[in-house]
Order: C-alpha cells, then structure tokens, then sequence
C-alpha cells in the first residue's frame, strides 16, 4: 500500500490538485487515487438521491477510515519506537507517541473491520485487529526501529520489507541460542572472576551490557558468511577486557598479567593501561571461514579512535585493490572484505562532534569504507551524568539521521533481539554499504569503575540495578519459560569455568588459530624499530635522471583535447623546462618529483586535507580541470604501467577526523606515503587529540610506528592571528625519544628528500613539516638538478657559504622562512662579519651537525637565535632547554605575546624588520 504513504504526508491542498489532474486526466494518477476518487465521485453522486443518504454516509465513513488506517500504518512505523520495549529499566517509557487507535479517530469497534490498507502491512485486505497486532509485534517489541526518514525508497522498502516479513518471524535455533547462551556465560564468568580476584581494581566491567559479546560474535560470523575476511574494532575502555578475550581471543594469562603488571620496563617505551591496548588475532568460525580481527589501540580521549579505524580499514581495502579506479559504489565487494565496527558509548557518542565529523565522511570518496557498523552500548550515563543533562536528542544516535541510514534501539536484556538487530545490521551494510546504527540500551552494574560510588549521583536508578538480573540471568529465564532446557548447559559451563581456571586458560590458548599475516602486515614485518644511531645521518634518497625524465614527462604533459585554463599551460611549459634541466627546481616541481618517484619506486601516495587538489596557495595543480567538460586529470597518475597507486582527495573541512583518518590510514599501510596537509597551519590543533594522542606517543604507548607526514603551512607574513603560526613550539613539546620528525624545510631538494625519507628508512615515525606560504615562490627558494640526483639526502642543516669565517663575530641560527629575511638583509649590506646557519630539522635535533658548523667560527663568536616568532613560541625555549651545551647566548624575536601575530600589515611589517636589524646590529644587546 506504498501508494497510500503520500495520503498520509499530503495536505488538503495537494489532494484537491490531485483530484483536478484526475479530472483532466484519469490516467494521469496513480491507480490507488483514481480508485480513490472514483469511489468519492460514486458517493458524491449517491448524495443527490436522499434516498441513499444512509449508504452514502456509510462509505465516506469507511473512507475516512481508511485513511485513518493509513496513518496508523504509518505512525506505528514512524513513531513505534517511541512506545518500544527497549529499556531494561524502565520499561515505561516517557514520550508519549500518539499510537492509539482513539488518536486516529479508530475505536475498538472497528477492530474487526476490514480495511484495503492491510495490503500495505499484510499483502492483502485485512481487519484492523491484524494490522494493529502485526505492527506492534514489529515496531514495539524490543527493537525499536527508526528509518522512516531514509530519502531512498529502495533502502527504505528493503528495509521494511525486512522487518515486516521477516523480523516477525524471527526465531533463532536452537543453535544459536546455545552459541548466545555461551557468549553470554564466558562475558559475565570472566567479569565474575575479575570481580572477585582484583576487587576495587579499575577494569570497565561490561556488566549490564553483556548482550555486547553475543552481538560481536554475531557480527563476526554474519560478515564471514557474506564475504567479510577482516573486522577492524575500536572501542573505548567500556567492556573492552572483555572484547579482548572473548571475542578477539586475548589469552587470559595475558590480561591478568597486566592486572599484575608483571611487565618488564623497557626504553622509549611507556605503555598504557590495559583496557586502551590494541590486539590481532584470527578466528575460524564454525562455517570454517577465517576472520582476521583487529582492534585498535585507542587513548582515553572518547570517539578519538573512530576516524582511525575507518581509515586503517579504507588502507585495507585498498590493499585488495590493484586498479586506479575512482568512483565509490564500483567496488564494493573489495570494501565487503573489510568491516569497520564502531563501539561507542552514548554519552560520548551525543557528545563528541567528531562522531558527526566520521558521518559526513561517510560516502565521500576520499573517506568511504563501505559502511560502519555502529554499537552504542548505552547504559543510560556518562560517568555521573544523566541523560536530560547528556544531550538535547531525543537517542543519543540521532547525528545517524544525517545518513539515511536505519538506527535499531535495542533492549540490552534481550540477547536475541540484539543478535537479531547485529545480524540485520551486518546485511544491510553488505546489501548497501552504508552505515547503520545499533543503540543497545543496557545499565551499568557498578559506578563509573568499580571503585565509583554510582548512589552518590543516581540513587534510585541504582535501586532498580541492584534488584535487576543481569542479562544472562534473563535469557535463562526466558528459554526456561519456552521450555528449553539450557539452564543446566549454562550451569556447567560457569562451573567449569569457575573451578578450573587454569584448564580454561589452556584451551583458550590452544584455541588461538596459528596467525597467517595478511598483505599489508607482511609489509610491517620487513621494517624494525628505530635506534638512536639512525638519526646521525639520513640516507640517500637521491634520484637518477632517467627517473626525473619519465616522472617530468608525465608532470608537464595532458592529454590530447584536454582542455586546460591558459594559467595552467604556462605551469605545465614551466614544469617542463624545469624537469629538462633548463630552469632550477622551484617547490611546487619539487614536491611533486618526489611525489612522482614514489608512485614511479611502485609505492603509495595518499594526501588529502582541505584544497589539496590544487594547493591553498595555489602552487600545487596535482590535478586539472579541462575548461568545457570540468573532467579532471591527474599527472601523477600517468607516470607509468603499474606504478603506485595515487589517492588525492580535497578533504571536507574537518580536521580531527581527516588527520584521525589519515593516521589509521598510515598505520596499516606503512608503503603509502600518507600525508595531511593543513590549509594552514594553525588548523591543526582542531585535531590537537590526533597529534597529541596518536601522532606523538603512540609508538611509546601501543609500540605502534607510522609514518603519517603533516604539512603545516606556517610564517609571519601579515596575515594576522590565525594565518601566521602552526604552533612549533607545541610540537617541540611534545617531541622526545626520537618520537617524530619535526622538520622546517627552506630548500625544495630538502623537502624532497625529507618526504622521500618517510619510505626509505627502515622504520617509520610522523613528520611534521612547518611549510611554505609567501616562500612557496621566493626567488630564493630553489635547488638545482643535482641537488635530486643519486648520492644526495636530506640536510638537517645547512651552513653559510658566503660569511667569512675569519671575520665572523656573529653566528645567527635560524629555521625556516625567515632565513630568506636575513639572507636578504646580509647580502645588501655585504655582512661577511655574520654567518646564518638554519636548522633544517628540529627533532630530532641535530646537534652534531649543528656543534660542527659552529666549529668553524671563532670560539668568542656570539651566537643568536634568530625566529620570528614571539618569545614564548617558535623553536626558542625548545633549543634553550634541550641543549644548553650548544652555547646559544640569546634570542631575537618578537616580543612575549598572548596572539601569535598582529592583525596589522604595518605591525608586522615592523616587527620583521626590527628583527631582522637586531640580528645585524652586532652592538645592540638590548631585547636580546
Ligand atoms: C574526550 C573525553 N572527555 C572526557 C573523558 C572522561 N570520561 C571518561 S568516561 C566518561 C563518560 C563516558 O560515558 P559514555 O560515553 O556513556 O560511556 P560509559 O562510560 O558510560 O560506558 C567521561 C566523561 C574522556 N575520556 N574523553
């Protein structure tokens, strides 16, 4: 009865059009409303006969009533929810959803009336007894469904055909109620255990929301039976130790180790609390299909982990992946391969923005995966906080609607449906690879942790937990209550647990399956962790120039007919004339040498962020656009047969998740070059988590490496506050135990070679780069041909030609952009009596390099840093703290400010030069 859906939504107005259309044109209707209307017409002419006044008023009763049911229909599917049984707690609920039959002028006698409108629900005419009966077993059960704003009629009938006809009928065997049973026993015996051996300690018990473990493993063995061969997790600290060892197959041992902390201390490296440890392993389901399943690490920072797993599993996908192609939705049985689970919880979930930024990357084509698989395990608060406090939406889930996508509102208490809502969930995905929501509605047995005091703050909730039956309990009671006789198969098997622990934790070991490594893992295995020594000296990353010739020749050439603007016909001349060797390499030829080496070395490229198609500057032009058709063409790709695959997408304006993303990116694909780019610079601490949480301290965290590359435009060039600085001095902070690569590039070859490096070293660490705004086409800027070819590397620094070392009274040290400033400043005045040396490198930092440039100056030299940052930012207390030794009597800079930089053009032009005259004013020692 599809066609009566618009009778329910349309106005008066709109059906009086429809009845105009159908008097000019029957046909012109669809056939429910011709009859509709022909039905009218016959009763309107009945009305002139008194005689049949009764009749009349009879059928316009009856019609009126069939839309009524109509609306039933459609309120019960719309609103159901509203009036489900999905809260273990209260099971009554507060809204009040206007389903009764009174609120669609229905009564009790019409209940066995039939009406056309049971097409619709039934397949057939119907009374309204069966239509009401079978829509509240549908909608009002313990799963309440929400999907009637899906846009998409084909997704949107699916879907209901699903539940309609299918979900009613839903009845597990007898199998998998002992599968769920089983899950449900090793989730509460294995709290039961740690309860009791470890009283007090901090574990997260998923107690209340047990039904989590029943429904992983549903997921797990549904995505196997529909093609899935790896499932990536992430989830906060919630029921995480029981993830871990019943479904991701942790050994016991293992976990009560680090409950013991029996582990040894080792350097650079720190660890983390049990319960954000990651964990790989692989499972045979009983269909005999191998899952690979890996769950990520993740900070305590809530939801911060979302965007990783997406991005690992779109590296993953992308691992199957051989061809170039572009387009979303062409490949979807690559991305079935790998499913993304999501765990969240609800306060967090309704209270994190980046769970909307993870949503809107969902069906772009930089970001798709295929679908993520959303578990809310939703105990009704967030540490102490309530509910009317956590959030104005009605579910914690509603930022979901924003994909068109079903959200299944599930009680925690009942197993099956939760199964049931996972199984759904899993073939919906498979079926349209979109994201799909469930919200498990549970409790939480104890206080925020088991040390909390949860009556301090939810006194009367904790009075209905305290008499509540946790959830394995229930389903006991329930199969006992059909008749089933599973009881004594659940005591056994919590006796066996509990008696003999030892035994249990021999066979789960046995258990494990012995680990194929997949693809991409094989690719870690080739690299090792990074020693000290490492950083004395980068390695070689020069390039021959048969290499540059087939690289240039694919930068400076479009295909025949493409159109291009008049501007980019000069880049491409330029590019050539570049690569021929006629002209120096400026940045943008640079970047995208090394860019074309990689791909060219068979390697990946992945960059995205804001604009990075073109460059926010303009400089880039890494693909074009022709002028009448707009196709695009990227060079990049056209180097040659069976080069590396080239992913560069301009990000939507997000920076937590798109860094978050890239990073997950970058972790499991350690031979993809994966970059971020910031439009500028300061936009990063917007994923100030990412950099602080993953970036940073990872490695000595979770023992993880990745080589993720940002790009962090930055320099004071009068653009006020917000375009000036990417914040160095932050990174600085965080820099320690050779964690990360923070770098300030003045040269093109030196980018070059320092993007190169991320691949060519035999580990992998971040990279952060202050990069080029104004310097992206400073004159001075350039390198020559040599300067790419074999034999050349990265420089962390580089020393002064054209300073006298004899005369020298003043070494400036310096980093980045406004080497340039100085440059300019010791040229026009001939001052052969200062030497400028930069710092290509920050950290790690090259001391040696730096100590042996200072050699070969007199000992009395002064020597100065020189940025153009305030005092209190940039390299300066980095420098002062980490290396005294180095004898770096003082700075020139701006002075201490609270705003990085001034709004003003003529403040700031002032402040450079003033800096810039100190620098050379070898009597001025004041602000120093
Ligand atoms: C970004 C962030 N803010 C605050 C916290 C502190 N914190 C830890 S758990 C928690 C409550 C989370 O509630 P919910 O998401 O419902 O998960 P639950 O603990 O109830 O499972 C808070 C506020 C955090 N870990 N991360």
């Amino acid at each position: 009865m599809d066609q009566y859906s618009y009778l329910a939504n349309a106005d008066v107005s709109a059906i009086e059009s429809l009845y105009q259309q159908f008097k000019e044109n029957p046909e012109s209707v669809d056939e429910s409303w011709r009859n509709f209307f022909k039905g009218f017409e016959f009763s309107e002419t009945w009305k002139s006969d008194g005689a049949t006044n009764a009749v009349t008023d009879k059928s316009n009763e009856h019609v009126r009533k069939e839309i009524e049911v109509v609306h039933l229909i459609r309120g019960i599917r719309a609103r159901g929810h509203m009036a489900a049984k999905i809260n273990p707690l209260w099971p009554e609920r507060k809204h009040n959803p206007s389903l009764d039959l009174e609120d669609f002028k229905l009564s009790e006698a019409d209940l066995d009336t039939v009406f056309e409108a049971g097409i619709e629900v039934l397949g057939r005419p119907a009374t309204l007894r069966e239509i009401n009966d079978t829509l509240r077993k549908v909608y009002l059960g313990p799963i309440g469904f929400e999907y009637q704003y899906i846009r998409d009629r084909k997704i949107k009938g699916w879907f209901r055909r699903k539940i309609e006809a299918e979900y009613i009928n839903f009845k597990p065997s007898p199998e998998q109620q002992k599968r769920i049973l089983k899950k449900l026993n090793e989730a509460a015996a294995f709290e039961n255990f740690l309860h009791t051996k470890y009283l007090g300690k901090k574990r997260f018990s998923i107690e209340g929301g047990e039904s989590t473990i029943p429904a992983l493993d549903a997921a797990i063995l549904k995505g196997a039976e529909l093609g899935v061969e790896e499932v990536v997790i992430g989830m906060a600290h919630r029921g995480r130790l029981n993830v871990l060892t019943n479904i991701m197959q942790k050994p016991y041992e293992q976990i009560f180790n680090e409950f013991e902390e029996n582990i040894e201390e080792e350097e650079y490296s720190d660890g983390d609390v049990k319960y954000h440890m990651g964990y790989t392993s692989q499972v045979l389901t009983p269909a005999g299909k191998r899952v690979s399943l890996k769950l990520m690490s993740n900070p305590s920072h809530l939801e911060a982990v979302d965007p990783v797993v997406l991005g690992y599993a779109r590296a993953r996908a992308d691992g199957h992946f051989e061809s170039h192609g572009r387009k979303i939705n062409d490949f979807d049985d690559i991305y079935d391969k790998i499913l993304p689970i999501i765990i969240h919880g609800d306060a967090s979930l309704a209270g994190q923005g980046i769970a909307y930024e993870i949503a809107q990357m969902s069906n772009l084509k930089g970001y798709y995966v295929g679908g993520a698989i959303h578990f809310i395990i939703n105990n009704q608060v967030g540490f102490t906080t309530d509910n009317d406090d956590a959030r104005s939406s009605l579910y914690c889930s509603d930022v979901a609607k924003i994909l068109d996508t079903p959200i299944f509102h599930v009680n925690g208490d009942d197993p099956e449906a939760v199964v049931y809502a996972m199984q759904l969930a899993i073939e919906f995905r498979q079926e349209f690879n979109k994201d799909v929501f469930i919200d498990m509605i549970c409790y939480r047995k104890y206080g925020h942790n088991e040390a909390d005091e949860p009556k301090f703050t939810q006194p009367a909730m904790y009075k209905y937990i305290n008499k509540h039956k946790n959830p394995r309990d229930v389903y006991l009671q329930k199969l006992k209550d059909q008749g089933e006789d599973n009881i004594g198969l659940a005591k056994q098997l919590k006796a066996s647990f509990d008696s003999n622990l030892q035994e249990l934790l021999a066979k789960v070991k046995q258990r494990q399956l012995p680990y194929e490594v997949p693809k991409l893992e094989r690719d870690w295995q080739e690299l090792r962790k990074s020693k000290k020594e490492d950083f004395l000296v980068s390695p070689e990353t020069g390039i021959d120039k048969d290499a540059i010739a087939i690289i240039g020749e694919a930068l400076s050439n479009i295909p025949k007919g493409f159109k291009a603007i008049k501007q980019i016909t000069k880049v491409l001349a330029e590019r050539k004339s570049i690569f021929a060797g006629e002209k120096e390499f400026n940045w943008a030829a640079a970047e995208l040498m090394a860019f074309g080496s990689i791909l060219n070395d068979g390697k990946w490229l992945r960059m995205t962020g804001q604009d990075v198609q073109r460059g926010t500057f303009s400089h880039r032009h890494a693909v074009l656009h022709d002028t009448t058709t707009n196709e695009t063409y990227s060079n990049l790709e056209h180097i040659k047969e069976g080069q590396g695959k080239l992913e560069l997408y301009n990000s939507l304006l997000s920076e937590y998740a798109v860094m978050g993303f890239e990073y997950g990116y970058a972790l499991a694909n350690p031979n993809a070059l994966v970059i971020w780019e910031a439009q500028f610079g300061d936009f990063a601490n917007g994923a100030q988590t990412m950099i602080d949480q993953f970036i940073s301290a990872a490695e000595s965290k979770w023992k993880t490496q990745n080589g993720l590359v940002l790009l962090l435009p930055h320099g004071y060039e009068g653009q006020g506050p917000e375009h000036s600085n990417a914040r160095p001095e932050r990174f600085l902070q965080l820099s320690a135990e050779y964690n990360m690569y923070v770098c300030a590039c003045t040269t093109p070859a030196n980018f070059f070679h320092m993007l190169r490096r991320q691949l060519a070293l035999p580990f992998r660490k971040p990279c952060v780069h202050m990069s080029p705004k104004s310097m992206l086409r400073h004159p001075g800027a350039i390198s020559k041909m040599e300067d790419f070819l074999p034999g050349t590397k990265f420089q962390e620094t580089y020393g002064d030609d054209y300073a006298d070392p004899k005369k020298v009274k003043r070494v400036l040290l310096c980093s980045g952009k406004i080497y340039f400033d100085l440059l300019e400043k010791q040229q026009a005045d001939k001052r052969t009596d200062v030497a400028i040396l930069r710092v290509e490198q920050l950290h790690p930092f090259p001391k040696q390099q730096v100590t042996d440039l200072l050699a070969s100056y007199p000992q009395k030299v002064q020597t100065i840093w020189v940025q153009e940052e305030p005092q209190n930012m940039g390299a300066w207390s980095f420098i002062l703290r980490e290396f005294p030794e180095i004898g770096i009597s003082d700075l020139i800079a701006r002075k201490k400010s609270a705003s990085p930089a001034t709004g003003y053009t003529k403040y700031h032009q002032q402040g450079q030069t003033n800096i810039i005259n100190k620098a050379f004013d070898l009597t001025n020692k004041e602000n120093i």
